[in-house]
Order: structure tokens, then C-alpha cells, then sequence
């Protein structure tokens, strides 16, 4: 994850910031609904010191509105389809909407079922995916989401870009803990990440990308203008990648990474594709033991010298933010304030 911008930082509160982007969101074109669903994300991802998602995203959001590309007001349309499957058709807007809309009769399928699918096309992602599954562990469900982006990462023994950056999240509740969530981009590093780094003036490691003759690269720049990412891990990420485009895009009915033409809408930033979340309820299977049994394991792994388990970082900068106000640079606050003129 990318340090934020070297200009001091001020520490802002919660419900200011969320109250700030949500002014700006609707300046903007966005609904209400929409305008509060997305200020919430993208406050929780500052919060969390999650950079690459956090207010670094709302002028790709402002400028995607402004390109007539997404639709801000759109109201999701929620299908009850099977006993276990949800189906929303968000409408040529957000996806964070659409889960909200659809979020209560999801959790009611999962917790009769014991399992539920929530298949969301016609969306836009342009956020991180662990807002959308750590809620569903703190009420001790267990879930697990895909989406796919925008065309920028090569498959493992291929010769051009097709994947989009792909992340996968799941959440589990833990006992005695915050829930077990990861959240992780398939290639080599978020798209998010490479901007921020060519932001900053900074090399990459390598392995993370490849320039426009198909070289590897070190410099973000080189992989943003005309070269493209590399899978993480080879062909195991690659598989990954590839199960991401089969769930989120041919299983949901939404677009594969390649298959949408923004080239009518300069500015706009935000993937045309779709999302899928899978919601387990863990006490069909052993009545309450598996919040324990996370314990158990997360126990086992610090025995034998783990000290460091995912999202743990998150968990500790949203105490710090809970405390003393969400880190913003004083550059990136000035920048938002802006987008309200
Ligand atoms: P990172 O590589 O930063 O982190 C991936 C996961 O690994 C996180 O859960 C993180 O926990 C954990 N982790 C990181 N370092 C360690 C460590 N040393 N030990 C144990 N766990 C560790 O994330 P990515 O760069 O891959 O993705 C960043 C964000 O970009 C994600 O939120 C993703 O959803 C988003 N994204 C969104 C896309 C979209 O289309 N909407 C496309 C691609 C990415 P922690 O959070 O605590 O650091
Ligand atoms: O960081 O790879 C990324 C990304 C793509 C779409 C939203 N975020």
C-alpha cells in the first residue's frame, strides 16, 4: 500500500470527511443514496489508510460523472431469482448501491439457506472490495467478493494486456477479534498504486509491470502509458485473475475488463463490469463453533511467528483515525474543497 503525498498532513474527523465527499459527490451529479453510499466507502478506505481507495479516487470519480460515462442517479433493480441467488441490475451506476439495495434480502437468503449468491451487473467499481464484505463477518457471516476492472494486466505467458486488476475479499468473523478480511488486487500491484507512485516520483520493485514494448519496468509511468501489469505470482495469480472475470463478469452478466469503450467519454475512470458476492452462514455447519475455530487458527499462525495478519494494519490506522481524525495531506484536502465550487 502507497504512502499518501508528502504534504503535511491534517488530521480531519470521520463524519466531516464523509460529509465533504458526500457534498462533492452530489455537486457532481450523484444522488443522495448514491453520493452517501460512495462518500461512506471512500471515507472508511482514508480512514483505514487505505490510499489507493481512499479521497486519492474522488476527482476519477468527479471526472467520470462529468464524462456522462456512469450514471449517477441510477436506482438499482433487485431480481429475487432463486432461493439462494440475488440478481441486481445497477442501472449504468455504482455497485455500492446496488449491494446496498439488495444487501438485506441477501443476508435474509444466506441466513435460510445457509448460503446466498448476490450477482450485481451493469456496475461501476471503482473502490476497495473489503467494504463490501467485513460488514457481513461483524454480524458472524462469512463472504467472499469479486470484481473485475479495466484491461491493464497481462495473463501469465501471454504477449498483451486483457485482465483487469482484479481483487478478491473475503471477511470471516473471528472470536474475541476484529473479523479475518483480505482484500487483494490479482496483479502485481493495484492500478490505484502504480498512479500513486508515478505521483510521487517513485520506482517500483520489480515484477510488478512491463513497459510498451513488453520489457519489464521499474517506472509506473512506463506501465500507465501503453505498458501494463503483470499477474502477482505468476500463473497462480493468473488463474486467480481469470476466475475473477468468470464470476464477476460471465456469471453476473456484467462486462469482461475488455469489454467496454470508454474512448467516447474522456475522463471517465470507473470499469463498466460486475461484481459477485458469495455469503456463508458458518452456523449451518457447526452451530457457533466457527468464529472459535478462526481463533483457533489465528492463534496457530501467531505460534509459530506470524506477527502480522491482513487487515490488521487497517484496523490499527482506523483506531488511530477514531481517535485523532482521518489522515488527509493538507494538498488533497485543498483539492477536495475545490471540487465544491
Ligand atoms: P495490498 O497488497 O496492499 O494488500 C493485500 C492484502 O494483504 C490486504 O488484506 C493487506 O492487509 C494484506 N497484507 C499486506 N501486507 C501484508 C503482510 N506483510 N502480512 C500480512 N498481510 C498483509 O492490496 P492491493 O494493493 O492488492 O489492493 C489494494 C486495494 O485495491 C484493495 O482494497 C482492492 O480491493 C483495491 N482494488 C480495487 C479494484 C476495483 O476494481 N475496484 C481493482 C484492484 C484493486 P491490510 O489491509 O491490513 O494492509
Ligand atoms: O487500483 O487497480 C485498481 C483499480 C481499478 C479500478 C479501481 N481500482
Amino acid at each position: 500500500m502507497s504512502a499518501p503525498s508528502t504534504s503535511p498532513v491534517v488530521r480531519v474527523p470521520l463524519a466531516e470527511l464523509q460529509a465533504l465527499l458526500q457534498a462533492i459527490l452530489q455537486r457532481h451529479g450523484c444522488s443522495q443514496p448514491v453520493a452517501a453510499a460512495l462518500a461512506h466507502n471512500c471515507a472508511s478506505a482514508q480512514r483505514d489508510g487505505a490510499h489507493s481507495h481512499g479521497v486519492f479516487r474522488i476527482p476519477g470519480y468527479v471526472s467520470t460523472l462529468a464524462s456522462g460515462w456512469v450514471d449517477g442517479q441510477a436506482e438499482p433493480q433487485v431480481s429475487d431469482v432463486a432461493s439462494g441467488y440475488v440478481r441486481v441490475d445497477a442501472g449504468g451506476g455504482f455497485a455500492q448501491p446496488a449491494l446496498a439495495a439488495a444487501r438485506a434480502l441477501l443476508v435474509e437468503k444466506a441466513r435460510s439457506a445457509g448460503i446466498a449468491v448476490l450477482a450485481i451487473h451493469n456496475s461501476h467499481h471503482f473502490a476497495a472490495l473489503w467494504p463490501d464484505v467485513e460488514p457481513f463477518a461483524d454480524e458472524g457471516l462469512v463472504a467472499l467478493s469479486v470484481v473485475n476492472s479495466m484491461t491493464c494486466v497481462v495473463p501469465h505467458g501471454a504477449r498483451k494486456p486483457l485482465f483487469g486488476t482484479n481483487p478478491i475479499a473475503f471477511a470471516a468473523p473471528c472470536a474475541g477479534s476484529d473479523p479475518i478480511v483480505f482484500d487483494m488486487a490479482t496483479s502485481a500491484m493495484a492500478h490505484g498504486d502504480v498512479q500513486i507512485a508515478a505521483r510521487e516520483g517513485q520506482l517500483l520493485p520489480p515484477g510488478i509491470g512491463v513497459d510498451a514494448d513488453g520489457q519489464p519496468t521499474c517506472e509506473p509511468k512506463a506501465i500507465l502509458e501503453g505498458g501494463a501489469l503483470l499477474p502477482f505470482g505468476g500463473h497462480k495469480g493468473s488463474a486467480l485473475s481469470m476466475m475473477v472475470e468468470l464470476l464477476a463478469a460471465a456469471l453476473t452478466g456484467g462486462n469482461f475488463s475488455w469489454e467496454f469503450d470508454w474512448s467516447g467519454h474522456p475522463g471517465a475512470k470507473t470499469p463498466w463490469t460486475g461484481q459477485l458476492i458469495i455469503v456463508i452462514d458458518p452456523s449451518k455447519a457447526e452451530g457457533d463453533r466457527f468464529a472459535q475455530r478462526s481463533r483457533e487458527l489465528v492463534e496457530q499462525m501467531q505460534a509459530v511467528g506470524l506477527t502480522r495478519m491482513p487487515g490488521e494494519r487497517r484496523y490499527r490506522e482506523r483506531e488511530v483515525a477514531l481517535r485523532d481524525g482521518v489522515a488527509v495531506s493538507e494538498d488533497e484536502l485543498q483539492g477536495l474543497k475545490q471540487l465544491l465550487v
